[in-house]
């Protein structure tokens, strides 16, 4: 090989390998606006340049799980990668008939009972609500993600979105009781080359 050419080569290597550890992470706090924490918001991040799309072999370290058990479902928020299959064990006693009227996913299914599991595919990016015929409390979302970068809040109100590239992003911020069209807010954000970067987002949360 050339010494121009090996040269370029290691050029590329360390090019490549600076990319690799300059990320930052994003660690977002969601209140409302009294000031109090919010949970179940999902926060995604969208990098201007750079940033993962997700693709078949993305996998999110929690299941794809929606869980029935005292008549709810749970999480009442679940985050999955576009493409992902769903599983919806019902854990009680009573029969539950799931289905979503929801553009992202329209489905159904209908009556099953006890330790019966069911899945469904959710191959469209958006978030899909999730209730159930028989009881009409019962309600749950799905947040099928287009993007790696998105994490959800806790009871503390804090999601951390890790390994992000440095510059200019879009955050988002959605969740089933914020008061916007979509459910969402969005603001821009600049991302440092490595380190942690604290945000603090107020929505206003329905009652
Ligand atoms: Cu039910």
């Amino acid at each position: 090989m050339p010494k121009a050419r090996i040269l370029l080569a290691s050029l590329l290597v360390s090019a490549v390998c600076a990319f690799a550890a300059q990320a930052a992470d994003l660690q977002v706090t969601v209140t409302n606006l009294a000031g109090a924490p919010v949970r179940d918001a999902v926060v995604t991040v969208k990098p201007a340049v750079g940033g993962w799309a997700v693709n078949s072999r993305t996998k999110f370290s929690w299941d794809y799980q929606m869980v029935q058990h005292n008549i709810i479902f749970d999480p009442h928020v679940l985050v999955v990668p576009t493409g992902a299959e769903v599983t919806f064990p019902n854990r009680d006693k009573v029969r539950h008939h799931v289905y979503s009227f929801s553009p992202a996913k329209t489905f159904e299914i209908k009556l099953y009972g006890r330790e019966e599991n069911r899945k469904v595919v959710f191959d469209k990016a958006g978030v899909v609500s999730v209730g159930c015929n028989i009881h009409d409390g019962m309600i749950a979302y799905v947040f099928v993600s287009d993007t790696v970068h998105v994490a959800k809040t806790g009871a503390d109100g804090v999601a951390v979105v890790r390994g992000l590239p440095a510059g200019a992003a879009r955050l988002a911020v959605w969740q089933p009781k914020l008061r916007a069209a979509g459910a969402e807010k969005v603001q821009s954000v600049t991302l440092p080359a490595q380190g942690v970067l604290r945000q603090t987002v107020a929505v206003n949360i329905r009652p």
